[in-house]
């Protein structure tokens, strides 16, 4: 049943909006007529407004708002990236889903994608809040031909995307903490995981963890976190369709990919410093070991953070945390 609908769904979507007559459909899902009518009918009870016109045939006019690989699909415009979608209700992280399915050959551009996160992960086993329905939890899987000691680049350059889909699409000001925070208003608003499977001079797959708070409300943050994070929701007292926020993200991250895959890190550098939050100031730098303080100068021709020491020495820094 559930198979049927799909394919359904699959063919008056490959339609594009134009009608596809009942005896059509009857013959590629082997199905009588009356039992496409009847799946029609059980498509508007999940929010699709499905347009019948006699002897013209159906078509969809509008997918319902909820995240399913449907709906992301319908108007997505995107030439590889979520070709392939994996979607869940509830998982623990999309990060092991992702990392399962390329050690199952999934194809570049794959995305696994969640309604809900019970063991959502940040960087160095730290926990990541994913309340259900409220946020955009995602991993994308890519398959780069290039050195896994770049891999650290992609991060950077899906900072800038989020960045950007949050500029172009509300009146906010969004900044880029490096190397991963989107911060509004000084509150994290978005993170990135960025996790590789690679040789020494190979990747084999690289798994880019995005979680993006969207609709939420302070409340539904853990207690320890609700003076840090913010969501679109609360910047901006609107209710944010999830759905579409996905598409923008996914169009903006494959022009972004495709043109840091032609012209290199250059143009990512450039606009992650012009998103870039206290660059220019004294910082704080944190690693496992280590704690000292440094001027931050933005990021190096090769992604590291550039810092200038109190002993005028420039350095680069490739991971830890920054601190005022
Ligand atoms: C990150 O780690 O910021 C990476 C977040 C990546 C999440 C995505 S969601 C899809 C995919 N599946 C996953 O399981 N993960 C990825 P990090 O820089 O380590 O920040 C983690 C810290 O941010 C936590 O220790 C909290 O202080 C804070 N935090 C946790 N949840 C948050 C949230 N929803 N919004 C803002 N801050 C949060």
């Amino acid at each position: 049943m559930e198979s049927t609908r799909n394919r359904l769904i699959e063919l008056l979507e490959t339609s594009d909006k134009q009608f596809v007559s009942g005896q059509f459909l009857s013959e590629k899902l082997k199905i009588s007529r009356s039992a496409i009518w009847k799946h029609m009918k059980e498509l508007e009870k999940d929010g699709y407004h499905v347009e019948g016109v006699s002897r013209k045939g159906y078509r969809i006019v509008k997918f319902p708002d909820k995240v399913s690989e449907n709906t992301i699909q319908w108007g997505l415009r995107t030439g590889w990236l979520g070709k392939k979608i994996i979607h869940k209700t509830s998982t623990t992280t999309t990060q092991q889903i992702a990392h399962q399915a390329a050690q199952e050959n999934a194809e570049h551009g794959t995305i696994v994608i969640a309604d809900e996160q019970t063991k959502g992960k940040g960087r160095m086993n730290r926990q990541w809040d994913s309340t259900k329905g409220k946020g955009i939890w995602m991993s994308i899987i890519l398959r780069p031909n290039f050195l896994p000691v770049m891999a650290p680049q992609l991060t950077l350059l899906s900072a800038t995307v989020l960045a950007d889909v949050i500029a172009e699409h509300t009146a906010l000001t969004p900044k880029i903490k490096w190397p991963n925070d989107i911060l509004i208003s000084d509150q994290k608003t978005a993170g990135i995981l960025t996790e590789m499977q690679a040789e020494q001079d190979q990747i084999q797959y690289v798994v880019i963890g995005l979680g993006i708070n969207v609709n939420q409300i302070t409340e539904d943050f853990d207690k320890e976190i609700q003076d840090k994070a913010t969501s679109l929701h609360i910047q901006t007292g609107h209710q944010w369709n999830i759905k579409d926020f996905i598409q923008h993200v996914l169009q903006s991250f494959e022009n972004s990919y495709d043109s840091f895959m032609q012209n290199g890190f250059p143009d990512v550098k450039y606009k992650w410093e012009s998103y870039g939050y206290r660059i220019g100031e004294q910082i704080k730098i944190k690693t496992l070991h280590k704690e000292w303080k440094a001027k931050f100068l933005g990021i190096a021709e090769d992604g590291a953070l550039l810092t200038k020491t109190e002993n005028d020495e420039i350095k680069k820094i490739y991971s830890g945390e920054i601190e005022w």
